[in-house]
């Protein structure tokens, strides 16, 4: 059994969603950022950096933060969404830290400056929506061709696909992205995914461009 720590973010649907996709039981708790329970002392000991998504594995006893890790973990604990052919795991886990370094980050300062503090910062405005938009050029060519990011529907699409579904906060225009568009729309289906994307709770209906 996995113990989930998870908010209705980005970061935290990319792990219910995988946990769903991959079928394991786990149990959820509900960490509210926005009521600061990142930083209660239980929840510290387990994700030290105050950040959401984290798990605790009852099985193995390992404890884990950081989104990417977990996923690995997951992946590698399964034998799933993670290829065991060299060239298409390290193309997945090439993509899984891309998403980790640039396309999270980027995009989430890009809601911090566009979508919640307009008007602060003209410079972090478009230095942030500019790499953020260069990053879907990016995952636009990636996917030339291609159904899933490394070929195969793996942890690469289940991380970055949660932080696409912002695409409105971001203020992208998905339609000058055809292939982005169309693995979006693709993912979006897949009950799993309409699943972890509630997880801990209902927000709104998952976006749809
Ligand atoms: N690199 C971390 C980032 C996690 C992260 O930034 N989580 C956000 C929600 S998406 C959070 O917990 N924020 C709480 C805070 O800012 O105090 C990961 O991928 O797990």
């Amino acid at each position: 059994m996995i113990d989930l720590y998870t908010w209705t973010t980005p970061n935290g649907r990319k792990v219910s969603i995988l946990l769903e996709e991959l079928g394991v039981e786990y149990n959820v708790h509900s960490i509210n950022i926005t009521k600061d329970e990142q930083f209660a002392p239980e929840f510290l000991a387990i994700a030290p950096n105050n950040r959401i998504p984290a798990i605790v594995d009852q099985e193995t006893n390992v404890s884990m933060m950081e989104s990417g890790a977990i996923m690995q973990y997951l992946a590698e604990k399964t034998g799933r969404f993670l290829s065991e052919d060299p060239a298409a795991r390290w193309k997945t886990l090439e993509w899984l830290h891309w998403q980790m370094g640039g396309l999270g980050p980027m995009a989430g300062q890009t809601h911090h400056f566009v979508k919640f503090n307009p008007g602060t910062s003209e410079y972090a405005e478009q230095r942030y929506q500019n790499e953020t938009k260069r990053l879907y050029g990016v995952l636009e060519k990636q996917l030339e061709g291609k159904d899933y990011i490394a070929g195969e529907y793996s942890i690469a699409d289940i991380a970055c696909w949660p932080w696409v579904s912002r695409f409105e906060w971001q203020g992208i225009d998905l339609a000058e992205y055809t292939n982005v568009s169309e693995w979006y729309k693709k993912i979006a289906q897949r009950p799993a995914v309409q699943k972890g994307y509630h997880i801990p709770k209902f927000t709104a209906d998952i976006p749809m461009p």
